[in-house]
C-alpha cells in the first residue's frame, strides 16, 4: 500500500452535479473539518458540542465579512465513521452555481484546499475503510445506467470481489507455507501435504476461480457496460421515428423527406436492466451527397464497435436495391449474426404477418447468409411490435452471453491481474507435477499473490493509483 497516511490537508468539493437542481451538496474531508463547521456555519440555534451525524439546520455565512451566503443543513461525521475515515462535513445548500462556489471560495479561504478527482474515496482506500476493488465499484456505481450495472457494482463495493480474491491468496499462501517446510527440510519427506494434495488445493482454490472470473469478463461485459446497436437503412424507411418511440422523446428530427438525418443520433435505453446505447444513422442510397457520404462512413466506423444492429426496411413498399446497402455494409456483424431485419411501417399494411413473411423469404434468397434470418414487424406511430423488438434485442445481445450475470464481473485492469495471476498458477502446478524444485514453486507463487494485490490494492505503485483515481469525478 502507498506511504500515505491520513491527509493532513483538508479537501473540499462539490459533491453533486453542478448546474440546477433540487440541492447541492459540498463536502469537506480532513482535519479541519470541525473548525470550518464553526467558523463557515451558524447555527439557528447555539450548538455547545457538535454531535457526529446529526444534521443542523442554520446559515453558511462568510466569516470575512459576515455576509449570509445561504440557508443550509449541515452535518458533521467525526473519524473513523465517515467516508473517508476522517472528520468530513457536508453542507446541503440551493444548487444555484453562484451560491456553491461561494460557500467553495469561503471554505478555501478557511484553509481547506479543492479536491483532487476522486480524492474522497482515495483517502477512504489510503485510511483502510475500502479496498481498491471496492473503491473502483463506487466508480462504477457512479457511471451505471443498466439496472444490472448498478447491482454488479454494489456487489463488488459490499465486497465480493475482495473475498473472492482474498480466499484465493489464502490458498496460495498455504501452498507456500507447505513449499517452505519442503525447502527449510530438504531432507525430509513432504508429509503434511503430499504433491498430489499440493496440486488440487491450488487447481480448485486457485487456478478455476481463477479462470472463471476472467470468463467473467467477456460473459458479463454486456452487463456492466452495456451494448451499441445501431439502426441502419435505406432514407425515409423510418429509423428516426424508431429512435425516438424507443427512446420516448424526440431524440432525432422526422421528416417524410428522404435523407433526413445526416450524423449519427444516439439514445440511451434500460431494456430488462441492460443499459443500450441505440443509435440512429444517415439513410444508405446510392449516389450520396457530401453530407451523406460522410454520414455513411461514420456508420462503417461504428459497425466496427457495435454488438447488434437493425436492418430497417418499410414493409409498405416492395424492396428496392438500396435496401440491400444495409447489409453491405453491416456485413462485418460477425457474418450478419448479430442483425435483426426490421419490417416497419406494419401500420400501413393489412395482413402485414404474411406480407413480411414473404418479404423475408425474398430477402433470404437474395442473401444466403441471412437465410433463416430473425425479423420482426413494428410501427414507429402506432408503437406496435416495440415490446417485442426490445425483447429480440437483447436476445441477440445475450446470444452467447448466459442468461443470468455472473456474480463477479471483473473491469479490464482487473482481468488483467487475474491473467497475469493465473498464469504464475499454471506455471507452478505445472512445475509442482514435474517435481521441480519447491523454491522455484515458491517464486509463481509469490507472483500470483502479487498480481492478485494489485486488484485489492494491497500490491500498487502511486501511478497506477492516481491512474486509476482520475477517471473519477470531482467530489467523489
Ligand atoms: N405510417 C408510418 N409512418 C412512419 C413510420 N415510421 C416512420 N414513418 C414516417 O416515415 C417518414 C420518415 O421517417 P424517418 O423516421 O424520418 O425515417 P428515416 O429512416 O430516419 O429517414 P432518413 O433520416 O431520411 O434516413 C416520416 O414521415 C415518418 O412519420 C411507421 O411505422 N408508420
Ligand atoms: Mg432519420
Amino acid at each position: 500500500m502507498p506511504d500515505i497516511c491520513r491527509g493532513e490537508d483538508t479537501i473540499v468539493a462539490l459533491a453533486t452535479p453542478s448546474g440546477p437542481g433540487g440541492i447541492g451538496i459540498v463536502r469537506v474531508s480532513g482535519p479541519l473539518s470541525a473548525q470550518l463547521f464553526r467558523s463557515v456555519f451558524r447555527p439557528v440555534k447555539p450548538i455547545k458540542v457538535i454531535q457526529s451525524h446529526r444534521l443542523y439546520y442554520g446559515w453558511a455565512c462568510d466569516p470575512r465579512d459576515h455576509t449570509v451566503i445561504d440557508e443550509v443543513l449541515v452535518v458533521l461525521m467525526k473519524a473513523p465513521h465517515s467516508y473517508t475515515k476522517e472528520d468530513v462535513m457536508e453542507i446541503q445548500c440551493h444548487s444555484g452555481s453562484a451560491i456553491l462556489r461561494r460557500i467553495i471560495e469561503t471554505l478555501i479561504g478557511q484553509g481547506a484546499r479543492l479536491a483532487d478527482p476522486g480524492e474522497f474515496t482515495k483517502r477512504a482506500f489510503i485510511n483502510g475503510r475500502i479496498d481498491l476493488a471496492q473503491a473502483e465499484a463506487v466508480l462504477d456505481l457512479t457511471q451505471a445506467c443498466g439496472d444490472t450495472a448498478g447491482q454488479l457494482a454494489v456487489r463488488q463495493l459490499q465486497g465480493c470481489l475482495s473475498k473472492r480474491i482474498k480466499d484465493i491468496r489464502n490458498t496460495i499462501k498455504e501452498s507456500i507455507a507447505t513449499l517452505e517446510v519442503a525447502i527449510d527440510y530438504p531432507d525430509e519427506e513432504l508429509e503434511i501435504i503430499t504433491e498430489t494434495q499440493l496440486r488440487e488445493l491450488l487447481i480448485t482454490g486457485a487456478q478455476n476461480p481463477l479462470n472463471s472470473m476472467i470468463d467473467a469478463f467477456d460473459r458479463g461485459k454486456i452487463y456492466k457496460e452495456g451494448a451499441e446497436v445501431l439502426i441502419v437503412g435505406r432514407p425515409n424507411v423510418g429509423k428516426s421515428s424508431l429512435l425516438n418511440a424507443l427512446a420516448c422523446e424526440d431524440r432525432a428530427i422526422v421528416t417524410p423527406i428522404p435523407g433526413t438525418t445526416r450524423d449519427t443520433i444516439e439514445a440511451l435505453l434500460n431494456i430488462q436492466g441492460i443499459l443500450v446505447r441505440l443509435i440512429d444513422t444517415a439513410g444508405i442510397r446510392p449516389d450520396p451527397d457530401a453530407i451523406e457520404t460522410i454520414g455513411i462512413e461514420r456508420i462503417r466506423k461504428k459497425v466496427k464497435f457495435a454488438q447488434a444492429a437493425l436492418w430497417m426496411l418499410d414493409l409498405s413498399e416492395p424492396l428496392r436495391p438500396e435496401d440491400f446497402g444495409a447489409p453491405e455494409i453491416l456485413y462485418v456483424l460477425q457474418k450478419r449474426k448479430k442483425i435483426l431485419i426490421v419490417f416497419n411501417k406494419i401500420d400501413k399494411v393489412s395482413a402485414w404477418e404474411s406480407m413480411a413473411e414473404k418479404r423475408a423469404s425474398e430477402i433470404f434468397s437474395r442473401l444466403q447468409e441471412m437465410a433463416g434470418g430473425v425479423w420482426v414487424g413494428t410501427s414507429a406511430i402506432t408503437g406496435e411490435g416495440l415490446e417485442n423488438l426490445s425483447r429480440l434485442i437483447i436476445n441477440k445481445l445475450l446470444d452467447e452471453a448466459p442468461a443470468e450475470p455472473p456474480d463477479i464481473v471483473p473491469n479490464l485492469r482487473q482481468k488483467e491481474a487475474l491473467e497475469t495471476a493465473v498464469k504464475s498458477v499454471n506455471s507452478a502446478i505445472g512445475n509442482i507435477s514435474q517435481g521441480i524444485s519447491p523454491d522455484l514453486i515458491s517464486i509463481d507463487l509469490r507472483e500470483a499473490i502479487s498480481a492478485l494485490g494489485e486488484i485489492t490494492g494491497d500490491s500498487i505503485t502511486d501511478e497506477v493509483l492516481d491512474h486509476i483515481f482520475s477517471h473519477f469525478c470531482l467530489g467523489k
